[in-house]
């Protein structure tokens, strides 16, 4: 018996593939992308990281929403998906006030139709989450919208179900990270239909590309937050002088093992397993 992918996709960091008419195979790369630029540099084990989180997650909050994972490959960075029809908006939950969120506000007083108590600061916590959804832009970067927008994009019955779904994966999450020392700032879903009609999460969940991951013990409002993955990256390409358009510059070897480190340490703290036991058997995160 053997398998032939097709190619359907890159993102930045990912590669999608179709394996039959009803499974994808979603493989995560070692790739980095930072001010929106993929550097030429790869960090070790981070596409393994990123997918066992992913996994992690599946697994953890399937009785609150049903998700498209199948299994997760024995290379512990490729995912065997539930092929879906996905939903045109993106479903962003926001837990803290970053981003085109904070930007917005400022702007406004509200995001995505939300209006929000005055006087908020910067990376502040938000009285309660809300869900701020986007259209997925061709190129460039996502268009936020109001959710009756999305509801008219996606059908009011089915975008009702998928900002709770968000919503509740998101509670999980974050208080779950917010006991090991990481605050989930905000965090993007993707969702689909499938083949029974039921609104299904796909894509990734809780990762650190699709969220905003935050060391809890420096965190404070007032001011934007270091990221728990990518700081050292960032710091240092702001040392070099780079414009940030591509391409960007190669990383140096100490940037590289501390930007693997925290990648490792974010997945350590969530799972509770350590990464040397996920290499050598990825299955221990859906238990
Ligand atoms: C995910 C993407 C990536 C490029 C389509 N279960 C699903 N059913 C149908 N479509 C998708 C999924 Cl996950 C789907 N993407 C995003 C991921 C590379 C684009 F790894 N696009």
């Amino acid at each position: 018996m053997s398998e032939t992918a097709t190619h359907l996709g890159s993102g930045k960091v990912r590669e999608l593939y179709a394996l039959d008419d009803e499974r994808l195979l979603l493989v995560a790369s070692d790739r980095i992308s930072t001010f929106d630029v993929v550097l030429p540099t790869a960090i070790p084990d981070k596409g393994r990281v990123l997918t066992g989180l992913s996994a992690f997650w599946f697994a953890q909050t399937k009785d609150i929403v049903p998700n498209h994972l199948i299994s997760l490959r024995a290379d512990g960075r490729s995912l065997e998906c539930r092929r879906l029809e996905m939903l045109p908006v993106e479903v962003v939950v926001r837990g803290y006030l970053s981003g085109s969120g904070w930007k917005d506000y400022c702007l406004t007083g509200s995001v995505c139709g939300h209006t929000l108590p005055a006087g908020l600061r910067e990376s502040e916590r938000l009285p309660e989450p809300i869900v701020t959804p986007a259209t997925k832009a061709t190129t460039g970067h996502d268009l936020n919208i109001d959710e009756e927008e999305a509801a008219r994009l996606c059908g009011a019955a089915r975008y009702a179900i998928a900002r709770e779904a968000a919503l509740g994966i998101y509670r999980y999450g974050e208080q779950h990270a917010a006991r090991r020392g990481i605050v989930v700032a905000d965090t993007k879903f993707e969702l689909g239909v499938d083949a029974a009609g039921q609104v299904v999460l796909g894509d990734e969940a809780l990762t650190p590309d699709s969220s905003r991951f935050w060391p809890a013990d420096v965190y404070e409002p007032g001011r934007p937050q270091p990221s728990f993955d990518k700081q050292f990256v960032r710091d240092w390409c702001e040392t070099t002088g780079w414009d940030k358009t591509a391409p960007g510059p190669e990383l140096p070897d100490d940037i590289v093992a501390g930007t693997r480190a925290r990648y490792i340490e974010a997945f350590e703290r969530l799972t509770e397993i350590p990464f040397a036991q996920y290499l050598a058997d990825p299955q221990i995160v859906l238990a």
